[in-house]
């Protein structure tokens, strides 16, 4: 089958979805988007994905979008190499740890990402035409609106520092028998959060884990793996498309 993935180098959701089509050996070619030119909301890419967002999986003719319905799609698709248990609770248990990624650290990974890197697309930007850009979101008009032109305040930032801390503790919780996984494999769990701490590390925050061995350990581990290393080809860090971090809130809170 023709395997395409609509997709964005440094979108955490993308990095995703790359992981796993290298684990499973799956042949893939990818379309690029650039994100800040627009690219995911003309009404050409919206007729594959409505949310005007990325990544989307087209696999012949059939489109399918969000990341972890992608995953899963192809752990189902393609079995081998396994990235699911066979037993149901186990499955169960690794759903379980999708779902609290979706909600609590992929949003709040936004907040840094932004307010060290991405505000910088605005700044020549007006009130106005900020509101026009945030509207033009389908899923995204809220988040936008709520960060405004500046970005978050230093309030909003630890709230989302607080609830990647929760991540942190609870995977290290998980861990702390000595497993390397997040269960007794590797799996999509791991896959669907890895992206997330590699993105906090390249925005210096991996302060965060640091004191923390089982979750140094499964970074670790995670990494060295070569369909990790294949998904994240140059320029999938901000760093390296962006040059160095640092704060980039242009006004006090
Ligand atoms: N739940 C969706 C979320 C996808 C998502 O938010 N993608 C981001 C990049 S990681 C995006 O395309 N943003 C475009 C925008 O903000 O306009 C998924 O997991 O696929």
């Amino acid at each position: 089958m023709n395997t395409v993935l609509y997709n964005a180098p440094q979108s955490t959701c993308s990095q995703k979805v790359r992981i796993c089509l290298w684990e499973k050996g799956i042949v893939f070619t990818e379309e690029k988007l650039d994100l800040f030119a627009g690219d995911q909301l003309t009404p050409e890419y919206k007729s594959l994905n409505p949310n005007g967002v990325v990544p989307t999986l087209l696999h012949d003719d059939r489109v399918i979008v969000d990341s972890s319905v992608i995953i899963e799609y192809l752990e189902e698709l393609q079995p081998n190499p396994a990235l699911s248990s066979t037993d149901v609770y186990t499955r169960a248990k690794m759903r379980e740890w999708m779902r609290f990624f979706e909600e609590v650290p992929t949003p709040a990974v936004r907040v840094p990402s932004y307010n060290l890197v991405f505000l910088r697309h605005f700044r020549n930007m007006n009130d106005e035409e900020f509101a026009a850009f945030g509207e033009s979101k389908p899923l995204r008009k809220d988040f936008f609106l709520k960060m405004g032109r500046t970005g978050y305040s230093g309030r909003e930032m630890q709230q989302a520092e607080d609830r990647l801390t929760l991540t942190v503790s609870r995977m290290a919780s998980a861990m702390s028998d000595g497993r390397t996984y997040l269960l007794n494999d590797y799996s999509l769990a791991d896959i669907c959060v890895l992206p997330t701490f590699i993105r906090l590390e390249d925005l210096g925050l991996s302060r965060l884990w640091e004191d923390q061995g089982a979750i140094v350990r499964w970074f670790a581990a995670c990494r060295k793996r070569a369909a990790v290393k294949n998904a994240f080809y140059f320029t999938s860090l901000l760093s390296e498309q962006y040059g160095p971090i640092g704060n980039d809130r242009t006004e006090s809170d």
